[in-house]
């Protein structure tokens, strides 16, 4: 049985997981409007990947007996400037989510909830894997400087880049 502070908790990142795929979306939509198709192909396999994230946490409260709350989520931003605004986003987005995952493990372990904290190991391997991923691209992007074939380069890679995604579990 999950303690009233986990679910809280948990409920919490249900939240942010949920506004990142939402981000993402946007992200998505804009790229694909902006013509750059393979990194919109990218982005909306990861608001995908972000969805399952929630649900695996909604699940699992339901699972122990607590109440998953669905949240209601803001319009999110749907200009951008750049693929490197996007990416920059994208990754102090990640930077603030492994840090809510790290308070979400305190709790766990404060509260002696071991399992939960069993649980919440996933999120933090897969945060590891987002910040050093979303990183890579920021530093790729500054290299490139805006040089246009360069860009159209980076994007059709991209689409590789989704393509070769293993499959949110
Ligand atoms: Fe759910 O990994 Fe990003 O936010």
């Amino acid at each position: 049985m999950l303690s009233k502070k986990i679910e809280k908790a948990l409920n919490a990142q249900i939240l942010l997981e949920a506004e990142s795929s939402h981000y993402y979306l946007a992200m998505a939509s804009w790229a694909e409007s902006e013509g750059y198709n393979g990194t919109a192909e990218f982005l909306y396999t990861h608001s995908d990947e972000e969805r399952i994230h929630m649900i695996k946490l909604v699940r699992f409260i339901n699972d122990r007996g607590g109440k998953a709350v669905i949240p209601s989520l803001k319009e999110p931003a749907s200009k951008f400037k750049s693929l490197t605004e996007i990416f920059d986003i994208i990754l102090n987005h990640e930077i603030l989510v492994t840090s809510e995952i790290n308070k979400v493990v305190d709790i766990c372990l404060s509260e002696k909830d071991y399992t939960t904290h069993n649980f919440m190991q996933w999120y933090v391997a897969e945060q590891l894997e987002e910040e050093s991923l979303a990183k890579t691209y920021v530093d790729k992007l500054k290299l490139m400087g805006g040089d246009k074939g360069a860009l159209y380069m980076f994007d059709r890679d991209m689409s590789t880049a989704a393509q070769t995604k293993p499959a949110a579990k």
